[in-house]
């Protein structure tokens, strides 16, 4: 599931009309609040290329805008096959299926049947 994040404030129309954009959607997202924290402004701010005002959107990593450019993305029917682009990057990279038996282990064990060949050692100059 793709993780979008908006920094908002509380009584901020803009940051009301993103949300109900993305719950219109079915699209949930995490809401961190700024108002009154300095910290989370600048954190907001630095994530956001300068960018002040709120909100501030994100998907994953990637800074969308504000509500305007969300908006945008969205009435030119983008927005879709841009979460669907950020989820597939963010997507873990498959591994193979653990092995059920410890055959790779037993064919790297000691085999007491084989001697040890002597370690050579540089003839002395
Ligand atoms: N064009 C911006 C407008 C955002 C905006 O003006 N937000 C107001 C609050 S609703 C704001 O951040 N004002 C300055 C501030 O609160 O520091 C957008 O679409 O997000």
């Amino acid at each position: 599931m793709t993780r979008i994040i908006v920094y908002t404030t509380p009584y901020c129309g803009y940051c009301r009309a993103a949300k109900a954009l993305l719950e219109r959607k079915g699209l949930s997202y995490a809401e961190i609040d700024v108002s009154g924290d300095f910290a989370k402004r600048e954190e907001m701010t630095a994530r956001a290329f300068g960018r002040r005002t709120v909100p501030q959107v994100f998907v994953e990593d990637r800074h969308i805008g504000g509500y305007d450019e969300l908006a945008q993305l969205e009435r030119e029917a983008k927005l879709d096959a841009l979460l669907a682009e950020i989820e597939a990057m963010a997507a873990p990279v498959p591994r193979p299926p653990p092995r059920t038996d410890n055959s790779a282990l037993r064919s790297f064990s000691s085999d007491p049947a084989v001697p040890l060949s002597p370690v050579s050692t540089p003839p002395k100059t």
